[in-house]
């Protein structure tokens, strides 16, 4: 973006990493432009009639008999004068409104077009978190996620949605509109960013208590650093060598934790709540709750409750040395 458009929208409050108006992609940049020529075309219009209307209420002329006469019967220069701008005024309106349908019928075919060759992703909405799988021909190359979604910058990707409980809704304001997450039917978008950056999705249907704690990062890299870091994400989760984070590990399979979560290379296959083979990369915890610390990990797994009240997940309650141990092992989950 130009550093004068950059800069307008960051004093009208409109800049930033969740904004419809701060556009990342040429999808929402196409409707930027149609949003920016409506509204700087009803401005003008809205203020031209303003001016007029105080114009009519201050000229006050005083009226006269022939005003009080039926215009249709006796038809004199000035009513002629007025039906002429009468009529101008209602075509410029049309003709106004035919544009403005033609733009954004051009637009909305834009939109809908469908890219060549995509990346696929599929996303799932759980009450309160996303899953992510990123797709591959190769059963073994297949990414399962949570709570983050990485795309590269400069390629269209096919993003399909689908739902395991309520309805939810996928929303990337500065990337793409919203689209609903329905179970039982899958609905697809596809997400097109130019700009590499960290911005901000939201569940934009309310889903339950927590909805509001529902939000998705979203990674744009460059295409390179996309094809790392996809390759990193194939990798399983490895026993790791510190003697802590092995006994940390002990505490996860042997306590209830697995029988909810999924840990790539580990006999953890629950699927009630997110996969935790790449926690330790996340930003956030609980869906874009709290910044993913060391102190807010432990405050989550032992009481989720008072975080996210309502949550999925019950409190643990955990022996002081097994708490820090299981935090060890969960740190190495990168
Ligand atoms: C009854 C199922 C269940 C059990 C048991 C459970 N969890 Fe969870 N867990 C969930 C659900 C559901 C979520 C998602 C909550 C949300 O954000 O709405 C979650 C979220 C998490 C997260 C945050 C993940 C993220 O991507 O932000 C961590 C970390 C976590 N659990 C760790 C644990 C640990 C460690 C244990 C064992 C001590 C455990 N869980 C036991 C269901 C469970
Ligand atoms: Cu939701």
């Amino acid at each position: 973006m130009r550093r004068g458009t950059w800069l307008l929208l960051f004093a009208i409050g409109c800049a930033g990493s969740q904004s419809v108006l701060d556009p990342a992609g040429p999808p929402n940049r196409s409707l930027n432009h149609l949003f920016w020529a409506m509204l700087i075309v009803a401005s003008v219009i809205w203020i031209a009639v303003v001016v007029a209307a105080f114009w009519a209420a201050l000229s006050r002329r005083r009226i006269t008999r022939e005003d009080l006469e039926p215009i249709i019967t006796v038809p004199n220069e000035e009513h002629r004068r007025h039906t002429g701008i009468v009529t101008g005024l209602v075509g410029a309106t049309i003709v106004i409104l035919l544009l403005f349908l033609v733009y954004d019928f051009t637009v909305g075919r834009a939109l809908a077009e469908r890219p060549s060759r995509t990346l696929t992703i599929e996303i799932i909405g759980h009450q309160w978190w996303w899953e992510v799988h990123y797709v591959d021909p190769d059963p073994s190359k297949i990414v399962v996620d949570a709570n983050e979604l990485h795309i590269p910058a400069g390629e269209p990707v096919q993003v399909k949605l689908s739902s395991r409980d309520v309805i939810h809704s996928f929303w990337v304001p500065n990337l793409i509109g919203k689209r609903d997450l329905i179970p039982g039917y899958t609905s697809s978008l596809f997400l097109n960013a130019d700009r590499a950056g960290v911005y901000r999705a939201q569940c934009a249907e309310f889903c339950g208590t927590e909805h509001a704690k529902m939000a998705l990062p979203v990674v744009v890299h460059s295409r390179n650093d996309f094809a790392a870091w996809l390759s990193e994400a194939r990798a399983p989760a490895a026993v790791p060598n510190d003697s802590s984070a092995r006994d940390g590990r002990q505490v996860f399979l042997a306590g209830p934790c697995s029988s909810c979560h999924a840990i790539t290379g580990e006999p953890a296959y629950g699927t009630v709540g997110p996969n935790l083979t790449h926690l330790a990369s996340r930003k956030t915890l609980g869906a874009g709750t709290l910044p993913n610390t060391r102190g807010n990990l432990g405050g989550w797994v032992v009481d989720p409750q008072s975080i996210k009240p309502g949550v999925r997940m019950p409190s643990n309650q955990l022996a002081a040395k097994d708490l820090r141990n299981l935090l060890d092992y969960l740190q190495t989950l990168k």
